[in-house]
């Protein structure tokens, strides 16, 4: 796979609390982080989502069901569980996007609610790859939201995590239909 100047890398949601320790921890969320960093190299155009969530948002519950996506309280705007990662590599020309400010409504796209696409369209990207946590939920959502707003787009797999093993399988079922394709980092050169 060539990297073109009109490519976009999303990083999505590699913050600390959908990694091993965190509120809403990823199982092996934390193993995919030298992946994302290998594109994230590679990529001139990038951006990184994170969930950004004021205290009392909507999809918090103290009896979180997780299948019904009610959640523990995760990813609180200027808490040490919503920053990124330490490992991750975020240039200073990276755009970070943050979602699910609104504390009515759930965003798991990194489309949601944002200025995303316009940014995307300034820059004249027209393929976007997408990596990060988690695959089922906020990566499912952004790539779909992406192939529908017109853009080519990869799922780079080994560089995401995901939450259970039947939503994951779900979530490829839902990409593949709504023509998103799947990649591996060892494809880029
Ligand atoms: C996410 C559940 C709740 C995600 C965000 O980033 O995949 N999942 N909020
Ligand atoms: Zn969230």
């Amino acid at each position: 796979m060539e990297i073109r100047s009109t490519d976009a890398l999303i990083a999505v949601d590699v913050q600390n609390d959908f990694c091993p320790g965190g509120a809403l921890p990823v199982p092996f969320g934390d193993t995919i982080v030298s992946k994302v960093n290998s594109l994230v190299i590679k990529f001139e155009t990038l951006v990184f989502s994170r969930d950004w969530h004021p205290n009392n948002h909507c999809s918090f519950s103290d009896t979180p069901l997780f299948e019904d996506m009610s959640w523990p309280m995760h990813c609180v705007q200027d808490s040490p569980g919503a920053e990124f990662h330490g490992d991750l590599f975020v240039p200073g020309d990276g755009r970070v996007i943050s979602k699910g400010t609104d504390p009515e409504r759930e965003a798991y796209s990194a489309f949601e609610g944002t200025d995303l696409d316009a940014w995307l369209r300034e820059r004249g990207v027209e393929r976007v790859f997408v990596a990060g946590l988690a695959f089922d939920y906020c990566v499912r959502a952004t790539a779909v939201d992406a192939a529908r707003a017109g853009y080519e787009t990869w799922v780079v797999e080994d560089a995401c995590a995901g939450i259970s093993e039947v939503t994951m399988e779900r979530a490829r079922e839902e990409l593949t239909a709504a023509g998103v394709q799947f990649c591996g980092t060892s494809d880029f050169t």
